[in-house]
């Protein structure tokens, strides 16, 4: 195995890794992936798994565990199945659910990749149990995923995080809404860099922004085109927040990539792919749940307070940043 040692480790790999396998599933599951994460109000753990059948069509699972490593209950079947009659957006299965808890609404929103004949789009649905859910339906048309909304208004909007791709990259923009119904007042809030950078090709949100007194703490998977295939690596930076789109400072350097045996081999090999994470009662300390190799679920933990103290030695502000420019 490669290590990083002489680079500091912000996000430590849970020694009983992966936490979740396809082995683990009450029914048949080729993977089990990239999980949204939330902590309920009693403690408990919920993550909603993305899970690959052998069609390879995605639905969602819940998991349920007392202290987020272990001992984990898992639906007896599919917690959130495309329902493609009825949202022909869901043709091809629903993926990467992020989840947020909107306390205006008193419901957890969760935004999720619908998989329609027209390419991925972005769709939102709203549960209060993560029983029973209420779709608000493709809120962004193909291609577009990446996405989760903040858990509050922004200047009286609610306000989404996602990641369209067009002719000119793949770059993480926000978009507002009074209802969760139209959206508008869109703005770019991180571009892809170029050339050789490790997140040259394509960025996106990975778990949902994490509420800081200092800004929004945002997390981001970049993507590095190589001869061997893509490199999916874990980036920082920190936004505004009142305007969220703009981005303050930005990490120059990942902090976190596929190393282990289960982020490199698998599926689709050197993913490591976050989409959830919990805080612990501390305010401070972070679980990381990620996809690993598009086939497993892993964990990492870490502090907030640490990943804004080395974002401050370690991350460039947009304007300084000779390495983007904007599409
Ligand atoms: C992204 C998404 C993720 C996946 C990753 C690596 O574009 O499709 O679901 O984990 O690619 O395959």
């Amino acid at each position: 195995m490669r290590t990083t040692t002489h680079y500091e480790t912000l996000l430590d790999r849970h020694p009983q890794n992966p936490i979740l396998t396809a082995a683990d599933w009450p029914y048949p599951a080729h993977t089990v992936f990239n999980p949204g994460a939330v902590k309920l109000e009693d403690g408990t753990t919920l993550l909603l798994c993305r899970v690959e059948d052998r069609r390879g069509h995605s639905h969602l699972c819940a998991a349920r565990s007392a202290n987020g490593i272990d001992g984990w209950v898992i639906d007896g079947e599919p917690t959130f199945s495309p329902d493609p009659g009825r949202h022909p957006e869901e043709l091809w299965g629903v993926e990467d659910p992020r989840i947020t808890y909107v306390e205006e609404l008193g419901k957890y929103a969760v935004a999720y990749t619908a998989f329609s004949r027209g390419g991925p789009g972005v769709a939102l649905a709203l549960t209060e149990d993560f029983r029973h859910f209420e779709r608000c339906g493709l809120v962004m048309q193909p291609d577009d995923k990446d996405a989760a909304l903040l858990p509050r208004r922004i200047g009286g909007h609610f306000a989404l995080l996602h990641r369209p791709v067009a002719d000119s990259g793949a770059h993480v923009w926000i978009s507002f809404s009074p209802d969760l119904r139209n959206w508008g007042g869109h703005k770019l809030v991180l571009p892809a860099r170029r050339g050789s950078w490790w997140d040259a090709n394509r960025v996106g949100l990975s778990p949902p922004l994490i509420e800081t007194p200092r800004g929004w703490l945002m997390l981001y998977h970049g993507v590095r085109n190589t001869a061997a295939g893509c490199l999916y690596r874990l980036g920082a930076a920190l936004l505004d927040l009142e305007a969220p789109e703009q981005c303050l400072v930005r990490s120059d350097s990942w902090i976190f990539g596929p190393e282990a045996v289960y982020e490199r081999e698998g599926d689709v090999g050197y993913v490591a792919f976050p989409c959830g994470y919990t805080v612990g009662d501390d305010g401070d300390a972070i679980n990381l749940y990620y996809g690993a190799a598009d086939t497993c679920i892993a964990l990492a933990t870490g502090r907030i307070s640490r990943l804004l103290e080395w974002l401050d030695r370690n991350g460039t502000t947009q304007s300084m940043s000779q390495a983007v420019s904007p599409p």
